[in-house]
């Protein structure tokens, strides 16, 4: 969603009495296919995305049959416009067998490119800025594996299959950053194209499904059940939870301290036998809601809590409703809530910019230690003794190895370390509300962060952050700020 230009366009057509795009003559079809088949150029992933294309909304319906086994079968629907004249829509998609795409309602031809992991759909007549249309698609089998060596990650990214094992039953989620959306949901898998998500998970008798957003009314008695969740809020593709397991559904009092005091609902999964200690991680979650709001600006969402899943993986911040391992600890929940605020709601526009997510929620760690009665300079001293001995760089990343990185996290976090001790904490939590009321619900670059700074916090913010951002050395370790 870049509800900018759809104002730009919804105004425009106002103003001159009908679409914008009926004024422009259309380039020859040659030039057309040409221009759909350009990606969003991503420095990080050149393949993702399809220039011009705008997701506005997906309504997932997502079948698991057998949890635990990686089959799937899907229907999706996507409310599209463009920004630009498309003569097909190229989706990102690695995923089961198509078996038909519609278009408006109507059948469309489509084929797959499984080298560039696409789904091309050709519309009946090119797709106009400000024209909408709806995009369906069915398919069913099974999700393709997305491998980054580069990443470090130790699963293939995407929808996840867990066996089921002794009394452990079979369980479904799943683990998408950066680019493992497209193996279940066919879509314009790049964070600069946010989207809101209906999610319909339909599974056996007494499995449970979970998804990002508010949960409805289940549909269905004996037999199958059908799950929905409403995720109102525009997120990146990547922060889509599903999770299919034998849950336990914990709810809690709701915490006010969504926008204008709203309440956010309180739920967690834990799989059937989680045990005690794992689920007293998310004991404080409240109170760390209201510490991360307190220096954040709202909540952004309707609801927060966690899903546990049982292999031991990185913990990864699904919007609403992060995905734990049985390992995390209190920190990587404070971590995966900030997520919440910095990835989920504002989000980076490319890959490169990714330390916009990460140094905020390792800076939250610092934030809840203090809260805690702890030592922040401490954190802060030990983070910079770490880039010291491992090696650190700029805080925009060249390439896929950087993403999730020390300096992505720990550097990133020193940055605002750094603002923070140029401006006091006063300046700098007035600052953090400014940003996450500006931001939350589009995405910016790293030089749109630093403007905003400069503008929000002066030259002497701006001159504090700029070595952190382009420095290739390490600077000094920022003092600790006075509460001024
Ligand atoms: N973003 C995660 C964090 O909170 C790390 C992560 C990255 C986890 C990619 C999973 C993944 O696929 O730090």
């Amino acid at each position: 969603v870049r509800s900018v230009k759809r104002l730009t366009l919804l105004l425009s057509a106002v103003l001159l009495g009908g679409p914008p795009a009926a004024a422009q003559p259309l380039p020859p079809t040659s030039a057309l296919a040409a221009e759909a088949a350009r990606t969003l150029n991503d420095p990080i992933f050149p393949g993702l995305g399809q220039l011009g294309l705008d997701v506005r909304h997906y309504d997932v319906a997502l079948t698991v049959a057998e949890p635990g086994t990686p089959g799937l079968s899907g229907s999706v629907t996507l409310t599209l416009t463009a920004t630009r004249p498309l003569a097909e829509v190229r989706l990102d998609f690695f995923g089961p067998t198509v078996t038909a795409v519609r278009w408006n309602g109507q059948a469309v031809p489509f084929r797959v490119d499984g080298a560039a992991q696409k789904l091309i759909v050709m519309p009946p007549t090119p797709l106009l800025p400000g024209q909408e249309a709806r995009l369906s698609a069915e398919y069913q089998g099974t999700p393709g594996v997305i491998l980054d060596p580069d990443l470090d990650l130790p699963v293939p990214l995407g929808w996840q299959s867990v066996p089921g094992e002794g009394p452990r039953a079979g369980a479904n989620f799943t683990l998408s950053e950066p680019n493992g959306t497209h193996t279940f949901l066919p879509s314009n898998d790049h964070p600069s194209d946010k989207a809101t998500f209906t999610t319909r998970v339909t599974v056996p008798q007494g499995y449970a499904a979970a998804a990002s957003g508010l949960e409805g009314p289940v549909v269905g008695g004996n037999g199958p059940q059908t799950f929905v969740f409403t995720q109102a809020q525009p997120i990146p593709t990547y922060a889509l939870a599903v999770h299919v397991n034998r849950f336990e559904r914990v709810t809690a009092p709701s915490v006010p301290v969504g926008v204008n005091g709203s309440p956010v609902v309180r739920r967690d999964y834990f799989p059937v036998g989680t045990p005690q200690g794992v689920r007293t991680v998310y004991a404080r979650t409240d109170e760390m809601l209201r510490v991360l709001s307190e220096w954040f600006g709202p909540y952004p969402f309707g609801a927060y809590g966690v899903a546990v899943v049982t292999p031991r993986l990185p913990a990864l911040e699904t919007a609403t409703l992060s995905t734990m391992p049985p390992t995390a600890s209190e920190r990587t929940a404070v971590h995966e809530l900030a997520h919440q605020w910095f990835g989920n709601a504002v989000t980076p526009a490319g890959w490169a910019d990714v330390w916009l997510s990460e140094g905020f929620a390792t800076y939250a760690e610092l934030l809840w230690t203090e809260s805690q009665g702890g030592d922040g300079q401490a954190v802060a001293a030990r983070w910079h003794d770490t880039l010291a001995r491992g090696g650190t760089r700029p805080l925009v990343a060249v390439q896929a190895g950087q993403l999730f990185d020390r300096s992505a996290y720990q550097r990133g976090a020193l940055a605002l370390h750094a603002l923070r001790a140029a401006t006091g904490d006063v300046a700098f939590r007035a600052f953090l509300h400014a940003y996450t009321a500006r931001f939350s619900g589009s995405t910016l670059t790293t030089a749109d962060f630093l403007t905003f700074a400069r503008a929000r916090t002066g030259p002497a913010g701006e001159a504090a952050l700029r070595p952190w951002a382009e420095s290739p050395g390490l600077p000094p370790l920022p003092p600790s700020s006075s509460s001024r």
